[in-house]
């Protein structure tokens, strides 16, 4: 049907963006199969990291150790009462909470923290997952699969993974900033490798990758990367991308995902809240996806002075496909500036958001506000087209949106949307 008006064109928008289902393209969150890999529920929802940084902003006096020597419920407890009781919860990290209570139906006029907890009390893991992806419109979600982490190990050897909606990833972060550790628990799993990358070094990595590649079946290999990443350069690092990441990705058809600009703790004692950020070099992403134009790149940037170069970047490479506003750079002001400067550089060819959750329940939040944004700048886009006197159809607007939120990635990807056969 074609589009006459703004106000038809606002609010067909509005509810074509609020129910796409979406693919979630990079997220901590597990299949059941994996137990209690998967977080969820509310004490899980007032720990996430991101809270627990801010918590210690307001409390001098605590120290970190007693911090961390509590339980999860009494962390819970402390980080409802600093943030939520005693302060106004308007940062972004704790207005997630707050929407996600609401969404769940709880009262959020009580602030009955042990109110809400008696719900997580009475569901099962199985019916929570349905409700959550139900209501949050997400159709696919996909994991980050550590193969050096012994217990995630142990759940693909009793049962992988058994629920269609959820994908792997393969995260191969200790393989290129950890060689110095991590080369050991490749020989531990069998892998003749050596610390200085002798011998048949590089041909068992690369048969390492392979294996996990044929156990998990990832969408693609990840890792983070620190901010001043360099390529090419002479390090364990470029050498094991040159030789083990890039032939396997090519091989197997799968990209390889680059989360540039991490700056990991910084402040150690704050554990996962401890990582922070920093500009990198845009000529090493230039480089790597200049060089390797057969192989696929997604990537991402952490800082916010990266993005307009980025954008520009993949201009020039139609082996890059950005995608998602990554962390510290996951707030309304920021998605909303990124999101437009991409739309009008690169129009749909983007991923403009992923989630990053690691709990459950925050695919409400997560994706509720990123919507309301994409949907924002989207009414702007195409308000823009009708002023301009071109004809909008409801169909195409609709097959734009479809691709914003998962279609340009299954594309990039050379694969079916496999929620369409579900
Ligand atoms: O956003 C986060 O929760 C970070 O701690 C990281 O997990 C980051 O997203 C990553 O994937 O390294
Ligand atoms: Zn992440």
């Amino acid at each position: 049907m074609t589009i006459h008006t703004e106000d038809q064109l606002v609010s067909f928008i509005k509810e074509t963006v609020r129910s796409t289902q979406v693919t979630d393209i990079h997220t901590h969150l597990f299949a059941e199969s994996f137990g209690d890999l998967l977080l969820w529920g509310v004490d899980e929802l007032l720990t996430y990291h991101y809270l627990i940084a801010e918590t210690f902003r307001f409390r001098p006096e605590l120290s970190y150790d007693s911090f961390w020597s509590m339980s999860k419920r009494e962390q819970a407890d402390l980080i409802w009462q600093t943030l939520f009781i005693e302060h106004s919860p308007y940062s972004e990290a704790c207005r997630g909470v707050v929407t996600v209570l609401n969404r769940l139906g709880f009262d959020l006029k009580t602030r009955d923290l042990n109110a809400y907890r008696e719900y997580f009390e009475s569901v099962s893991a199985s019916d929570y997952i349905d409700r959550i992806l139900e209501l949050a419109k997400v159709k696919t979600v996909v994991m980050t699969n550590d193969p050096f982490d012994a217990y995630e190990r142990s759940k693909w050897a009793e049962n992988g993974n058994t629920d269609p909606r959820f994908l792997a990833a393969l995260r191969i972060d200790p393989l290129l900033n950890l060689w110095d550790s991590s080369w050991s628990k490749l020989a531990e799993q069998g892998y003749a490798v050596s610390s200085d990358l002798s011998g048949d070094t590089m041909a068992e990595i690369r048969r390492f990758l392979s294996d996990w590649i044929s156990r998990m079946n990832p969408l693609y290999m990840a890792v983070s990367l620190p901010n001043d990443f360099a390529y090419p350069e002479n390090s364990v690092r470029v050498r094991i991308i040159d030789e083990c990441i890039i032939p396997v990705a090519r091989e197997a058809g799968i990209p390889f995902a680059m989360m540039i600009g991490v700056k990991r703790k910084v402040n150690p004692s704050l554990k996962d809240a401890g990582d922070s950020l920093g500009k990198s070099d845009i000529g090493a992403v230039e480089r790597i996806v200049s060089k390797y134009q057969d192989v696929k790149f997604l990537v991402t940037m952490l800082s916010r002075e990266n993005q307009h170069e980025l954008a520009v970047t993949a201009r020039k490479n139609r082996n890059l496909l950005i995608f998602g506003c990554w962390w510290f750079l996951n707030n309304p002001s920021l998605i909303e500036e990124i999101t437009r400067m991409r739309l009008e550089l690169l129009g749909g060819s983007i991923i403009p958001q992923h989630s990053d959750c690691r709990i459950l329940d925050q695919l409400l939040y997560k994706w509720d506000h990123s919507r309301e944004i994409i949907a924002k700048v989207l009414c702007d886009k195409y308000r823009d087209l009708l002023a301009a006197g071109w004809r909008l159809e409801e169909e195409e607007i609709r097959r734009d949106v479809e691709d914003l939120l998962g279609g340009t990635f299954w594309k990039f990807l050379g694969k079916p949307d496999p929620a369409l056969n579900r």
